[in-house]
């Protein structure tokens, strides 16, 4: 039986060499492979990493433009295809991306044929939803980042206003990784004390007005970091590389990512970022989590959304 644990990174750009470059430092997987379809730029970050070698655990790193060094993943994240130019909407990628989606899963699943699929390409919902449908794989084994990314972004706009660590901030967004995202204020909380009770030097400051600007800037975080550097790496690359812990060492750990949905709050078909189990079978959504009639609204919202993107796309 094979024990060693293989990540495969799809995409060696700016996106796919972070999750690369995270994993291995975080020593998520015994193998780390990197496949690109631009051989010189993938041999050369393969290189860079495997340089790095002698200063982390035993990660064995290797890579190239050949699907087959891809072959016998037990996850593989997908970072491939175009990406948000300044001022574009993630939607206006779906086109370009579920073209090279379609072509991608159909030879990476020749060859792991057991994986669990993590999309990172954008827009991660619907590229879900259309590759899902694609190669048939069953609803955990093939899901998006989602708003795993804008939940880390999320506790730390709270985290430095209520002056604890972003670790002891427990609040989530959910739904679309895009512009109809929204944060599970009703659920949220700082350690045990609901998030609006919280004070600083006696002082409530989650007043509604805050919440609103928190929720835009979280939403609109992607655009200031595009804008000023052109492409969003490192945090996503560190929140990629906490979903494949949590697989690989099937960790039943709590995570917002977007798997089709079947029932989960009246959503039939749709990918969206809820909170799910995610473990080495994959991510399966949590039926309990409570939604406040509003949260309930825009959930469908954001839903409505994103089936007019993949219907256009179906068409
Ligand atoms: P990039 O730096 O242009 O890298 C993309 C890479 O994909 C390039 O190296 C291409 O050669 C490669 N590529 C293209 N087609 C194929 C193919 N068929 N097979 C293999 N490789 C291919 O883009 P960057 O890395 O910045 O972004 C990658 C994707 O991640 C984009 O769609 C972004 O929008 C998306 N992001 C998603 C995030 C999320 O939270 N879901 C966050 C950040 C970026």
């Amino acid at each position: 039986m094979r024990t060693v644990s293989k990540l495969t990174v799809v995409g060696a750009g700016a996106v796919g060499s972070s999750v690369a470059y995270a994993a291995m430092i975080r020593g998520a997987a015994r193998h780390i492979a990197l496949y690109d379809i631009a051989p010189e730029k993938t041999r050369a970050e393969v290189l860079d990493l495997a340089h790095g070698a002698k200063f982390v655990g035993a990660t064995e790193i290797s890579g190239g433009s050949d699907i087959a060094v891809t072959a016998d993943s037990d996850v593989v994240v997908i970072t491939a295809g175009a990406k948000q130019k300044p001022g574009q909407t993630r939607i206006e990628l779906a086109a370009t991306n579920a073209r090279i989606m379609g072509s991608l899963m159909e030879q990476l699943l020749k060859v792991s044929p057991d994986a669990v699929y993590v999309i990172v390409s954008n827009p991660c919902d619907v590229l879900t939803m259309l590759a899902k449908e694609a190669s048939g794989l069953p609803a955990e084994r093939i899901f998006a980042s989602g708003t795993t990314l804008d939940s880390s972004r999320l506790r730390w706009e709270i985290a430095r206003r209520a002056g604890v660590s972003a670790s002891s901030v427990h609040a989530m967004i959910v739904g679309e990784h895009g512009d109809t995202e929204f944060p599970l204020w009703s659920s949220a909380s700082i350690g045990t004390v609901p998030l609006l009770d919280w004070t600083v030097n006696g002082e409530r400051v989650f007043e509604q007005s805050t919440l609103d600007q928190i929720a835009v800037d979280v939403r609109d975080a992607a655009y200031a970091v595009i804008q000023g550097k052109g492409a969003t790496n490192y945090a996503i690359g560190l929140s990629s590389t906490r979903i494949v812990e949590a697989i690989l060492n099937d960790e039943n750990a709590i995570i917002p990512v977007a798997p089709v949905l079947s029932g989960i709050q009246g959503l039939e078909g749709i990918a969206l970022s809820v909170p799910c189990v995610v473990n080495r079978t994959g991510a399966h959504p949590i039926a309990e989590t409570p939604f406040s009639d509003h949260e309930r609204e825009l959930l469908h919202r954001s839903a409505a959304s994103l089936s007019e993107v993949a219907a256009g796309l179906r068409a």
